[in-house]
């Protein structure tokens, strides 16, 4: 057994009246748009992780080839943890292996297609070695690989994001998994 494993044994996993929920993917298909999205339908509490690393310093400064900040995994998960204990949130972040297993009881994986990815990494203004970069990530399929190596197959889904019909149609799914999730636990606790 690894050390990361007796990690997660030692650590009870506390039972949560709200779900957790993991919305991942290469940057550019839409987490943060489809989580802003999902939290205004559920209610459950968006957190950007993203602009919580640059806001709670929680990085070993920036990378300066690829213009993105070194994540200090530890100060983050730490800086989460308390956060996570009672369910009800949605994290947005691109990638996913990083976190414990125990945090979360579904793992989404936004999915878009290489002619939609290109112009919207392009707009935001990013170099090309940072665009090559991502159309790479996407096109190996590594944010999926990654959350199946990371999480239980059952609760790893993986939705298109290409178009705003699709996106709804995603809000939509959250909302109506999120309701069946709530509608269970309260007949477990029965
Ligand atoms: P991410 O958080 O994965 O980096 P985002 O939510 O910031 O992505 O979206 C990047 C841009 O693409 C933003 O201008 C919104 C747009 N977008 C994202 N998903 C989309 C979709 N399914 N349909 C249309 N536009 C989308």
């Amino acid at each position: 057994m690894d050390s990361d494993s007796d990690y997660e044994a030692d650590i009870p996993h506390f039972p949560r009246d709200l779900p957790n929920i993991l919305i991942t993917g290469t940057p550019g298909t839409g987490k943060t748009t489809t989580s802003e999205m999902a939290a205004e339908a559920t209610s459950l509490t968006h957190i950007n992780v993203g602009d919580l690393v640059k806001a709670k310093s929680l990085h070993e400064g920036l990378d300066t080839e690829y213009d993105s900040y070194i994540l200090d995994e530890d100060k983050l998960i730490d800086e989460l943890e308390e956060t996570m204990r009672p369910g009800g949130k949605i994290v947005d972040f691109h990638t996913c292996e990083i976190f414990p297993e125990r945090w979360f009881d579904l793992v989404i994986v936004l999915r878009t297609d290489n002619g939609v990815l290109y112009p919207r990494l392009e707009s935001r203004g990013y170099n090309a070695k940072k665009i090559n970069e991502n159309m790479e990530c996407e096109i190996m399929q590594v944010v999926l690989e990654e959350a199946r190596e990371s999480y239980e197959e059952q609760i790893v889904i993986e939705l298109n994001s290409n178009s705003i019909d699709q996106m709804e149609e995603n809000v939509s799914r959250i909302k109506a998994w999120m309701e069946n999730w709530i509608a269970n636990n309260n007949n477990n606790k029965k």
